[in-house]
């Protein structure tokens, strides 16, 4: 008698236990950019979306900065099952794929419009190769147009020679070797310390980072060049997804499609007000000189040239698709 009944009250506590997993889904979801960034504000709303839209079964937990792993640690993270979803900087994995890196190099795709084309040409590409890594596009949203921040004057790439130069991708560490700079790994997350600290004085990045970082502190110009506009990516793993119910999974796909289109928004236009917080925190912001733009589009000119050869047919069709 004992028996049975401890036996019905494993059974109930059993039922009860799968009602409630099945009743909420919690995802953490890692993300390498500050809580005050705009991706990162995007994509608080996109899980507040989410948890709203599936009528609270399926829950997002945001660690926004690294706080859970490191920027360019995410990637794995989503592909290994430690996270359910994650943001990463896509061409930040471009040593593991060369068509992860197209998106960030000089002067290929150098406006949003063209951003825009440049995703569109390469977008099937890259789901194709997350998907073999076992993990879904969700979307894709640029940061601003990248531009040259340094603490001494840069008239032409000459004047970056010896810079200690902070790279946040492959194309990155590889611009500073053509300019003769001394390339440094470093994640936005850590930006601020390696600029105190003099790790770095030099680097190419969004006006959007260069706020977050506060970075007229240490560095007073920065050249607006508009180099190239990189994309973060929100992925999740297929197999996490596969395991949600349908309402759950439009849900998610929904709020991806709102954060897309909000996320291509917003950075278009806080660029210019990133910009102007340039400005009054006392940083001297100009277009750079002529010498300097030509001399960025010759690495360009190389940096495709090389990129060709390692992305082979692939690569071709994206260049294809783009110029179309
Ligand atoms: N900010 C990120 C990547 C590109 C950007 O604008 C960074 O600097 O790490």
């Amino acid at each position: 008698m004992l028996k049975k009944i401890t036996s019905l009250g494993l059974a109930s506590a059993v039922t009860l236990f799968c009602a409630t997993v099945q009743a909420q889904e919690k995802w953490d979801m890692p993300t390498g950019y500050p809580a005050a960034n705009f991706h990162t504000e995007n994509i608080m709303q996109f899980a507040a979306e989410v948890e709203s839209a599936s009528g609270g079964k399926l829950r997002i937990t945001v660690h926004d900065g690294g706080s859970l792993f490191k920027a360019n640690e995410i990637k794995r993270a989503v592909q290994g099952g430690q996270a359910q979803i994650g943001e990463i900087i896509i061409s930040g994995y471009s040593n593991e794929d060369p068509v992860y890196g197209v998106d960030s190099i000089p002067f290929l795709a150098n406006s949003y419009e063209e951003a825009r084309k440049l995703w569109d040409a390469s977008k099937e590409a890259t789901q194709a190769r997350l998907a073999k890594h076992g993990m879904k596009v969700l979307y894709a949203v640029p940061w601003p147009p990248q531009g040259i921040f340094s603490s001494k004057p840069i008239n032409t790439t000459a004047d970056l020679k010896g810079a200690k130069w902070r790279a946040y991708n492959p194309n990155t560490s590889r611009i500073a070797q053509l300019v003769g700079a001394q390339p440094v790994t470093v994640q936005a997350a850590e930006l601020t310390q390696a600029l105190a600290t003099g790790v770095v004085n030099t680097f190419m990045t969004s006006a959007a980072t260069g706020y977050d970082s506060k970075v007229w502190e240490q560095v007073k110009y920065y050249y607006n060049v508009s180099a190239w506009l990189p994309k973060n990516l929100v992925v999740v793993s297929t197999k996490a997804f596969d395991a949600l119910d349908e309402s759950s999974r439009n849900a998610l796909v929904q709020a991806a499609a709102a954060a897309e289109e909000r996320g291509w928004k917003t950075s278009t236009e806080k660029n210019q007000w990133y910009l102007e917080q340039l400005v009054a925190n006392g940083m001297q912001v100009d277009d750079g000189s002529a010498e300097l733009q030509a001399q960025l589009a010759a690495i360009g000119e190389t940096l495709t040239a090389d990129w060709l050869k390692q992305a082979g047919a692939d690569g071709q069709a994206i260049l294809d698709a783009f110029k179309q």
